[in-house]
């Protein structure tokens, strides 16, 4: 498979705002169902992408009754808005991190437990798995509607205006900006760091204004999002491992006749399985274009991490939180933790 460039990822978008399926509101449209398909990133990165391909082929594969527009960039609200409208109906379809449908599902955060996952392989046999299949059981108790592929975000690096990250005495004090997530907030207090809740559309705007020194993300986000524009140090810290649940509004689902949920399903889920692919590759490649842009790297060793978190009882504290069902399911996958 070609290497994917941004290139090519703008000129996918291009068409696609072209042929009109991103959020153009107002739009006439032959179809019975139109729904509406939320998500906070950047309209170039690979998820936006590969939801514009499997749009059109629901299209098709519909005979034309089921029409997805897609709403990129928060368009339609910030995370903690677009939870409530996919809740209510007010969108029909949402990406959300784990992590921050876990104010809704505690135990959806489990696969972001810090420095848990080594590689990408430890991630899709659980997430594809047993684990996922749990969590996926949790999301449906909540009353949403949950699609089998969880979508690739990646592994999370931590940029700064003022320092390297090397040691964990570099996130004493470190005042970082993290998703509305317990556990985020619960990580980075362990490291004894000032860890600030913001909403990832107001991400850019708080690097710039110093109301933060910095946050974490995957490579892909860094880039997609210019955050390199308004941070100067990279560490590639791989802290925790991130996706994104594709879920439905219940009412909403089960309004489509049952064929035509069965080709949304496949096409959703296959849109996955390609976005994961872009995504590692993006993240395995951005590193020298990051770099010519300005962002200085490092490559922290992480058990000295790893132990800071294990001696301030975080391990301890989340699997109390978990419960001992869903911790087993996670260390049979990455190994003891606690
Ligand atoms: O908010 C973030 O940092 C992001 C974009 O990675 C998530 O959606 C969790």
């Amino acid at each position: 498979m070609a290497r994917l460039t941004r290139r090519d990822l703008l000129a996918t978008t291009g068409a696609a705002f072209a042929a009109g399926s991103f959020g153009i509101i107002g739009r006439a449209s032959a179809a019975e169902f139109t729904y509406k398909f939320a998500n906070n990133l950047p309209a170039t990165h690979p998820l936006n992408a590969r939801a514009q391909e499997a749009a059109e082929k629901v299209k098709s594969g519909t005979n034309g009754r089921v029409e997805i527009q897609i709403f990129p960039n928060n368009q339609l609200g910030s995370d903690t808005d677009m939870l409530s409208q996919v809740r209510s109906g007010g969108v029909e379809f949402f990406t959300l991190s784990g992590l921050i449908l876990s104010t809704l599902v505690p135990a959806a955060s489990i696969n972001g437990i810090g420095f848990a996952f080594p590689d990408y392989d430890t991630v899709w046999k659980a997430m594809d798995g047993d684990l996922g299949n749990y969590v996926r059981g949790q999301i449906g108790k909540a009353g949403l509607v949950v699609m089998d592929k969880i979508w690739d975000n990646g592994f999370r690096q931590t940029t700064s205006s003022s320092k390297p990250i090397v040691t964990p005495d570099d996130l004493k004090n470190f005042k970082i900006r993290v998703p509305v997530s317990p556990l985020w907030t619960s990580m980075y207090k362990a490291f004894d760091s000032a860890p600030t809740s913001i909403n990832f559309s107001e991400v850019y705007s708080a690097l710039q204004t110093k109301v933060v020194d910095g946050q974490e993300n995957p490579l892909a986000i860094i880039s997609t999002a210019k955050l390199y524009e308004v941070q100067k140090f990279c560490s590639l810290t791989n802290h925790m491992w991130d996706g994104f649940h594709m879920l439905a509004n219940r009412r909403a689902w089960e309004k489509l006749p049952e064929a035509d949920r069965a080709v949304v399903a496949r096409e959703w889920n296959a849109a996955a399985i390609s976005e994961r692919a872009d995504v590692a590759k993006l993240n395995a490649g951005l590193k020298g274009d990051l770099e010519g842009k300005g962002l200085a790297f490092n490559q922290p060793d992480p058990a000295p991490f790893r132990e800071k978190l294990r001696s301030a009882g975080f391990y301890s504290e989340w699997k109390g939180k978990y419960g001992d069902e869903a911790w087993a399911l996670l260390e049979k996958a990455v190994g003891k933790l606690s």
